[in-house]
C-alpha cells in the first residue's frame, strides 16, 4: 500500500471497524507476527508539584488534589532497589514542572540510579520537562539534552505531546512547551543517536482532523531521524481535572484511532495500546487492530490515575502474560529499545 496522505487518512474513520481492523492486522502481522511485546517495569513520578497548569491534569497538585509530594533522592532509590531485587529492567520517571527543587534534584538522581543499578534502563523527562528546565533555569535545550546524555538518561518518554494542532493545544494546556518546541526537543535527542516515543491525548475535546494532523507531523519526524520506538495514543480520562468533557470517548473510535494510527505511521514500528489508560481489555483486543506493544508491568503510576485509571497498583506479570497467551498472542519480554529478552 502507497502512503497514505491527510484526507485519506481521515476517510478511513468512515470504514467499518473490523475492516479498519483487518487492515491494521495484516500490516501488524507483517511487521510483528503474532508478538506482542511488554516490559517488566516501575513508573516512578516523584512530584506533583507544577508550575503549569494543564486542564486535562489530574495529577498536579491543585484544588482538585490539595496533597503535594516532593520525593527525597532515597526515597526514590529505595523504590529502585525494590524493583531491582524483583527483575524489573527499566524505570520511567516522569515529574510536574516543579519550580522550587533544583536542577541537580531533576538531574542527579539518574546518575545516583546508574551507580547502582548501571543494568536498569532509565527512561525520563518529557519533552514538556526539558523545555520547563531549559526556560526555569536559563539554558538552551542542548544543554539539558546534554546533561541528560551526561547524567545517564538512556531513553525519553513520550508524554507531553497532547495534541499537536496548535488552536485545541491552547485549549488544553496553554503554556507549556508548544508542539514545535516538543518536535524540535525530540529531534535534538535523536540526533545524539537516543531514542524516544511519542504519545497523543486523545478523546477529549480534539475532533478527528486534529488526531490525523498530530500523526502526520510525527510521520515526518520519524522520516528525518527515525528516532521513535514506539506510538502511544493515551485515551483521556475524566475525572478530577477542569476539561469538563461530558461524553467519554467509545471503545469502537478508541479502536479505530489504534487501527488509523498503524495505518497512517508507516515508519514508526511499534503501536503501544496502553492498557492504563484504556483497560486492560480493551488493549487486549487492540492487538487485533494493530498495537504490538502493551507497555509492561508498571507496579504503580500516579499520573493517569489520578484522572480515574485503574493503574495506581500496575498488574501482575504471571496474569499480564496469561491474558496475552489466552487472546491469541504471543508475549515476547522486550527490554526499553525493543530488542527481544524472553518469549513467555
Ligand atoms: O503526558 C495526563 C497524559 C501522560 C491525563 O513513553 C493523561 O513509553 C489521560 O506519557 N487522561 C504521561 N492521560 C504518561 C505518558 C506515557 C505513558 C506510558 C508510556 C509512555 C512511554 C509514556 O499522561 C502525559 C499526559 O499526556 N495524561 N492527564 C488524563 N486525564
Amino acid at each position: 500500500m502507497s502512503r497514505i496522505n491527510f484526507e485519506e487518512a481521515l476517510s478511513l474513520y468512515d470504514k467499518d471497524l473490523f475492516e479498519l481492523g483487518e487492515m491494521a492486522d495484516k500490516i501488524r502481522k507483517e511487521k510483528h507476527g503474532k508478538k506482542t511485546y511488554f516490559n517488566i517495569n516501575r513508573h516512578i513520578n516523584p512530584t506533583n508539584v507544577c508550575a503549569d497548569i494543564c486542564k486535562f491534569c489530574a495529577y498536579s497538585a491543585n484544588r482538585k488534589n490539595p496533597n503535594p509530594y516532593t520525593m527525597t533522592h532515597d526515597e526514590i532509590l529505595n523504590i529502585v532497589s525494590d524493583i531491582d531485587k524483583r527483575g524489573a529492567k527499566e524505570v520511567h520517571i516522569v515529574s510536574a514542572h516543579n519550580p522550587d527543587t533544583g536542577l541537580d534534584w531533576y538531574l542527579s538522581i539518574f546518575k545516583k540510579i546508574k551507580e547502582s543499578f548501571p543494568h536498569i534502563h532509565v527512561k525520563a523527562l518529557t519533552a514538556a520537562e526539558v523545555d520547563f528546565l531549559a526556560r526555569h533555569y536559563n539554558k538552551t535545550y542542548d544543554e539539558i539534552l546534554d546533561l541528560m546524555v551526561e547524567y545517564g538518561v538512556d531513553s525519553m518518554p513520550g508524554g507531553g505531546a497532547e495534541i499537536f494542532d496548535e488552536k485545541v493545544r491552547d485549549y488544553i494546556c496553554k503554556g507549556k512547551v508548544t508542539s514545535e518546541q516538543w518536535l524540535e526537543i525530540h529531534e535534538k535527542w535523536h540526533k545524539r543517536g537516543k531514542m524516544s516515543n511519542v504519545t497523543m491525548l486523545f478523546g477529549h475535546v480534539e475532533k478527528r482532523e486534529h488526531r490525523i494532523d498530530h500523526m502526520m507531523r510525527i510521520r515526518e519526524l520519524q522520516d528525518k531521524t527515525g528516532g521513535f520506538n514506539a506510538f502511544i495514543p493515551l485515551v483521556y480520562q475524566t475525572e478530577n481535572n477542569y476539561l469538563n468533557v461530558k461524553e467519554p470517548i467509545t471503545a469502537n473510535e478508541i479502536l479505530k484511532t489504534m487501527a488509523v494510527s498503524r495505518i497512517v505511521l508507516d515508519n514508526v514500528p511499534n503501536l503501544k495500546a496502553y492498557w492504563v489508560t484504556s483497560t486492560v481489555n480493551l488493549a487486549l483486543v487492540a492487538q487485533e487492530f494493530g498495537a504490538n506493544d502493551l507497555d509492561g508491568t508498571i507496579e504503580k503510576e500516579s499520573i493517569n490515575s489520578a484522572a480515574g485509571a485503574k493503574s495506581a497498583n500496575g498488574v501482575d506479570l504471571e496474569e499480564f502474560v496469561g491474558l496475552i497467551k489466552n487472546s491469541g498472542f504471543v508475549p515476547v519480554e522486550r527490554d526499553s529499545v525493543y530488542n527481544e529478552i524472553k518469549e513467555w
